[in-house]
């Protein structure tokens, strides 16, 4: 079970990084860090803007016809956008005023916290 448990884990969080601190936005690649960042499901998620000028957080489904679950409109420099949560899943993002600058989202389900590499 331990071992299950691990590999499931691998599968999802390869070049990922668990993340207890705000997202950054920064101006060099990969422009959010960390660039694939795990969160428990239902649990706040936030970027704090590290750069000089506006950016924004929009869920790459928004503007497709598929429901738009997050947008955060223009975050000004030194400020935060905070999502209240999210259920289990995989969300791809982008800043909509710089299309360069994308991220990913891999929400965990919180029934996996006794997992022993917790
Ligand atoms: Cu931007």
């Amino acid at each position: 079970m331990f071992l299950i448990s691990l590999v499931l884990m691998g599968t999802v969080t390869v070049g990922a990084e668990f993340v207890n601190e705000p997202i950054r936005m920064e101006y060099w690649p990969p422009y959010y860090h960390p660039h694939e960042a795990v969160v428990w499901a239902g649990v706040p998620i936030q970027w704090i803007n590290a750069t000089p000028s506006p950016h924004s957080v929009q869920h790459d489904d928004c503007g497709t016809g598929k429901p738009c679950l997050f947008d955060s409109g223009k975050v000004a420099s030194g400020k935060t956008y905070t999502l209240p949560g999210l259920p289990p899943g995989r969300y791809s993002y982008h800043c909509e005023l710089h299309p360069i600058m994308g991220g990913t989202l891999i929400v965990e389900d919180p029934n996996d916290r006794d997992s022993p590499s917790r």
